[in-house]
């Protein structure tokens, strides 16, 4: 059968050769103490390159996206999310559990909220209510399919927040494929937020880590709640050392990940049976609708396996793929034999 295509998610890439040397020359020191030097030049690489004061090394984008809650708000403060957000689906309900915060979600378009029904739900001063403390984007929004929130929206969301003095965090896992998209450097969307979480480990192909950049002071607060979480690491400056090789050098060849993706998504559209809109695929992430072979995601994803692809059951007839630097344009034309195949 040969090599499987693993097109489940950008998290399965493996570190490069250079980052495996880079990892093996780190010079560490005990990062609680302050004193790994390969984490402090990440970190300060990371704020500089998203135009923030600081920067703080986490273990994952889930680990970062908690602690910038637990930063912002209160127990008892709510949270407004995007209805279909990371943070709302797929991070072990952590707000709730560990920072008291109730979570109030928003349906959004493509990822994106409307100003005027983000003001409809923002707290009043009446004595019933509980404060809003946070406002939470994510660009690029995965379950939306990887979708780029543009920058117009991002800023009315902004206004909408500076009028009730509220401060707004960014998922920004992939926040890298959404500055290529928009063809921005990614500043420039990090610049409406309070603070940006991104990943080192999705298509930066880092094995590990994510980063949370905001001001100095929030960061010295930020970094108190990381330790709280179990999140201080000791000579964490392996990992960080891959992930500066990860900044320096894998962010522009994400645009190959964004062409695959383009691709597999126009020779999907053209399989009988299949849904996806080519249109709709602005990065890495293909959203492809199985309903009309009569599978479930499930069983659709289950066939694929046996035949050497592998992809994620998204909803019940909805599977992701989602392409990588592991993988290739062959692969994405295997990919599109085998699911031909597999439906014709
Ligand atoms: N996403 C993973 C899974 O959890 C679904 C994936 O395969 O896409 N924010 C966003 C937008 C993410 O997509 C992810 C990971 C995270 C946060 C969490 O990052 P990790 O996995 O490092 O905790």
């Amino acid at each position: 059968m040969g090599r499987v295509i693993d097109l489940r998610s950008d998290t399965v890439t493996v570190p490069t050769p250079e980052m495996r040397r880079a990892m093996y020359e780190a010079e560490v020191g005990d990062d609680v103490y302050g004193e790994d030097p390969t984490v402090r030049r990440l970190e300060e690489m990371a704020a500089r390159r998203l135009g923030k004061e600081a920067g703080l090394f986490v273990v994952s984008g889930t680990m970062g996206n908690l602690v910038a809650i637990l930063t912002h708000t209160r127990p008892g403060n709510e949270l407004i999310l995007e209805a279909e957000s990371h943070i709302f689906y797929y991070e072990v309900g952590g707000c709730a559990a560990l920072g008291g915060v109730m979570v109030r979600t928003v349906p959004g378009q493509r990822g994106a909220i409307d100003p005027g029904e983000l003001e409809k739900v923002i707290r009043g001063q009446d004595i019933h209510f509980p404060p809003t403390g946070l406002i939470a984007l994510e660009n690029t929004h995965n379950r939306a399919g990887g979708a780029v929130i543009p920058l117009e929206k991002i800023r009315a969301v902004r206004e909408v927040a500076d009028r009730y003095g509220i401060p707004m965090h960014l998922d920004g896992a992939r926040i890298f494929n959404a500055a290529l998209a928009l063809g921005v450097p990614a500043a420039e969307i990090a610049r409406y937020f309070d603070s940006v979480m991104f990943c080192l480990s999705k298509g930066l192909a880092a094995p590990v880590g994510s980063v949370l950049v905001g001001s100095r002071e929030w960061i010295a607060r930020a970094r108190k709640w990381r330790k709280m979480v179990g999140g201080g690491m000791r000579q964490a400056g392996i990992l960080a050392a891959a992930g500066i090789v990860a900044l320096e050098k894998m962010v522009d060849r994400l645009v190959e990940d964004h062409a695959n993706a383009k691709f597999l998504a126009a020779g999907l559209a053209e399989i009988p049976g299949l849904k996806v809109n080519p249109a709709e695929v602005e990065t890495n992430i293909v959203r492809l609708d199985v309903a009309a072979t009569g599978m479930t995601a499930e069983a659709f994803c289950a066939e694929l396996k046996l035949r050497g692809v592998l992809a994620s059951p998204f909803d019940p007839t909805i599977v992701r793929l989602v392409t990588h630097k592991d993988v290739t344009r062959g692969d994405m034309e295997k990919t599109l034999s085998v699911i031909s195949r597999m439906v014709g």
